[in-house]
C-alpha cells in the first residue's frame, strides 16, 4: 500500500535532492546531506505540532510530564530538535538562532553556517493557526577547523548558498531554494515523507493581496499609508495571518504583497534580517518575486548583528516596486 501511494504521488525529497545534486554547491553532498538533516527534524517538530492542541488536556508548559520533566514550550522544543539535528549531522560549524542570545558553536570541521526561525509565530501556536520554520545556509569563510569568525556569522543573504522554510499548515510543506529556482514539497503523514508538489515555482508578477498589521496604521510613515490606501482604491484583497511564513507562501502562490514597515513602536519593523528576511528574500528572489527595506535589496543588507531588524516588503516584484515608488 505505502509503495503504491508513493508510486502515485511522485518524487520524495531525498531522491529529488539526490537527482539534483549538481544543483547543491561544491557538490560534496554535504549540503543535500544538510537539508535532509532538516527536513528530518522538521517532521520531528511537526508530529510535535499536531500534539499541540492536546496539551490542554495532557498537561502544557510549566507543568510536568508523567516521568517528571517539565514539559517544554514548543518553540523551545522545535530550537532543540534542529539544533540537535544539524549538531549531530556534523556539516555545520556554527547556528544563529531566534532562541538564543549569542550563536551556538558546533562542529569545527563543518563547513557551513545555520541561521534559523525554530518556529515563527509561535503565538499562533495556542489557537491552532499555521506555523513555520525559517532557515538560511551559507558557506563558512574562515578555514575548516579553526574557530568561528565574525566575518563566518555576520554574511550578507546575497551569500546564501540555500534557504528555506517549513510551513506547518493545513498540510505541512517544505520549501526551499539552491539558487536554482524554488522547490515545494509536501508532506505525507502516512508515509512520513516529503513528496514534490511544485518544481520551479514562479510568483505571479503582479497580484491583488496586500497583508500588513493594519492595527499599527496611526504610526505607519505617509508613503505606507499612501500604499495601504492604494491597495483599497484598488479594491484588492487584505489577507493578515499573523504567522509570517504562510502569509509570505500565500503570496507568493496567489500573487501579493507582505509588509512589516517601521512603527512607533519598532523603527526597524519587527522581523529579524538573519533567520527571517534573508531567507524568504532569496526564495522570493529565486521565484521572481522581490525584497528590498522598502529602498535597499534585502540581499545586499551588510548585517551588523544577529538579532538586527529591518523594514520588510516582499512578494510580487511589481507590488513591491509600486510600494517602493510612494514611499
Ligand atoms: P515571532 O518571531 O515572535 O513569532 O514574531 C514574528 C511574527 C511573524 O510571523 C509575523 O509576521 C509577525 O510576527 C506578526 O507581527 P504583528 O503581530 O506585530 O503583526
Ligand atoms: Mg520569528
Amino acid at each position: 500500500e505505502s509503495s503504491r501511494i508513493a508510486q502515485s504521488i511522485g518524487i520524495a525529497l531525498d531522491r529529488f535532492i539526490k537527482n539534483n545534486q549538481d544543483e547543491f554547491a561544491y557538490a560534496s553532498g554535504e549540503l543535500s546531506q544538510l537539508l535532509r538533516d532538516i527536513a528530518l527534524a522538521s517532521k520531528v517538530v511537526n508530529r510535535e505540532i499536531n500534539k499541540a492542541g492536546l496539551i490542554d488536556i495532557m498537561g502544557g508548559a510549566g507543568s510536568q510530564n508523567n516521568t517528571g520533566d517539565d514539559q517544554q514550550k514548543l518553540d523551545v522544543l522545535a530550537n532543540i530538535r534542529f539544533t540537535r539535528a544539524l549538531a549531530k549531522g556534523g556539516e555545520v560549524c556554527a547556528l544563529i538562532s531566534e532562541e538564543e542570545e549569542s550563536f551556538t558553536d558546533l562542529n569545527n570541521n563543518g563547513k557551513y553556517v545555520i541561521a534559523i526561525d525554530p518556529l515563527d509565530g509561535s503565538s499562533n501556536i495556542d489557537v491552532n493557526v499555521s506555523i513555520g520554520t525559517i532557515f538560511s545556509v551559507y558557506r563558512r569563510k574562515s578555514p575548516i577547523g579553526t574557530p568561528i569568525t565574525e566575518a563566518d556569522i555576520l554574511q550578507k543573504g546575497s551569500e546564501q548558498v540555500a534557504a528555506g522554510y517549513i510551513l506547518y499548515g493545513s498540510s505541512t510543506m517544505l520549501v526551499y531554494t539552491t539558487g536554482h529556482g524554488v522547490n515545494c514539497f509536501t508532506h505525507e503523514p502516512s508515509l512520513g515523507e516529503y513528496f514534490l508538489s511544485k518544481e520551479r515555482l514562479i510568483m505571479p508578477e503582479d497580484g491583488r493581496i496586500y497583508s500588513i498589521n493594519e492595527g499599527s496604521a496611526n504610526s505607519f510613515s505617509e508613503g505606507v499609508k499612501k500604499y495601504v490606501q492604494y491597495c483599497k482604491d484598488q479594491k484588492y484583497t487584505a489577507r493578515y495571518i499573523g504567522s509570517l511564513v504562510a502569509d509570505f507562501h500565500r503570496n507568493m502562490l496567489k500573487g501579493g504583497i507582505y509588509i512589516y514597515p517601521s512603527t512607533a513602536k519598532d523603527s526597524n519593523g519587527k522581523l529579524r534580517l538573519m533567520y527571517e528576511c534573508n531567507a524568504l528574500a532569496f526564495i522570493a528572489e529565486q521565484s521572481g518575486g522581490k525584497a528590498t527595506d522598502g529602498k535597499n535589496r534585502i540581499l545586499d543588507i551588510e548585517p551588523t548583528s544577529l538579532h538586527q531588524r529591518v523594514p520588510f516588503y516582499v512578494g510580487s516584484k511589481e507590488m513591491v516596486e509600486k510600494a517602493e515608488s510612494l514611499l
